[in-house]
């Protein structure tokens, strides 16, 4: 594996999760497989655990990790080429990414969707900056329009907790008070489809998400039959994705809040969000502290994922 963006990067997906089954297990059979080489992880945006998790991911291969906080001491930068830059950004993109590129072996970069202008989001142009600049594999730490380190964390966690080869996997939007981006429900919509799971997505009308990402899932409006007979709940919310309401908030509607009256409705049913969580806007108190909640399991699982991907991306170095 070079680069690491979407689902396709990992291949084949039992063994990818045999493969993190076993890193779980045994985290530092691999520990000098890193030996000497750097990963260089660059935040656009906040994170808590993609900056924690990737860094000890990265440690456990024997690897240095070193955090730039592009919005906290670095320069300002500008992406748009010809630009005459007489402003407020001191440095171009086009010089920073071959630079940073220089000080580091692997890159895991952090982008969210801008909101701006749909088409440079879904072209996920900064993270094909990177790709083309940089001249070092890149990982995507949350792009415009996926976030595959989350993914396959979901997926590796979805595996070890199912009772049933196939299981029935809900996603359902949630209500939140900001514009949140399509990255999580895009991403993993994609790797629901890609594991043939039973899949479905539910949300209010306005919000359908890229139908490149929807694939064959059911798209049911009305939450609670889609509630109806689920293993897992995966709860998420997301700003409009149509292109008169690109990166809007259409609706707060707290009936859709996932509460324990509507988790009754499930086959006893594991919850699981990636974190950071709004409580009582996307999830109840009760329903976040049941038994049934897998969102600290989950964050927990992005070691592994990271891990997988990072040891990956070395040997293929080492082959080279
Ligand atoms: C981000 C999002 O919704 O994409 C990051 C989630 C991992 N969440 C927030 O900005 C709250
Ligand atoms: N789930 C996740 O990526 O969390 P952070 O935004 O804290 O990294």
């Amino acid at each position: 594996m070079k680069h690491f963006t979407c689902v396709q990067d990992i291949g084949n997906l039992q063994e990818a999760v045999k493969e993190a089954f076993e890193v779980k297990r045994t985290p530092f059979r691999w520990d000098t497989l890193g030996k000497n080489k750097t990963m260089l992880l660059i935040f656009f945006d906040s994170s808590l655990r993609t900056r924690l998790s990737t860094q000890r991911a990265a440690l456990n291969l024997g690897m240095s990790a070193i955090v730039l906080d592009v919005n906290q001491g670095a320069w300002k930068l500008e992406t748009e080429r010809g630009v005459i830059m007489d402003g407020d950004k001191p440095e171009h993109i086009l010089e920073a990414i071959p630079v940073m590129g220089a000080y580091c072996d692997v890159i895991g970069v952090r982008s969210f969707a801008r909101f701006e202008c749909k088409e440079t989001d879904y072209r996920e142009v900064l993270l094909n900056q990177f790709i083309a600049h940089s001249g070092k594999p890149v990982v995507s730490m949350e792009a415009a329009t996926r976030h595959p380190l989350q993914s396959f964390a979901d997926l590796i966690t979805i595996e070890e907790y199912k009772k049933t080869a196939r299981p029935r996997v809900v996603l359902t939007w949630a209500p939140h008070p900001r514009a949140l981006p399509q990255a999580v429900p895009n991403s993993f919509a994609e790797w629901m489809n890609a594991a043939e799971y039973d899949f479905a997505i539910t949300h209010p009308e306005g919000y359908e998400l890229d139908p490149a990402f929807v694939g064959c899932a059911k798209v049911e409006y009305d939450q609670r039959k889609a509630f109806a007979g689920a293993d897992f709940i995966y709860a998420k919310s997301w700003a409009a994705y149509a292109d008169d309401a690109y990166g809007k908030v259409l609706s707060q509607d707290r009936d859709w809040t996932v509460d324990a009256e509507k988790m009754a409705l499930t086959n006893n049913a594991y919850f699981m969000h990636c974190l950071p969580v709004r409580r009582n806007m996307i999830v109840t108190d009760d329903v976040i502290e049941s038994p049934q909640s897998l969102v600290i399991p989950e964050a927990a699982n992005r070691v592994v994922s990271a891990q997988t991907v990072i040891k990956r991306i070395l040997s293929a170095m080492k082959k080279i």
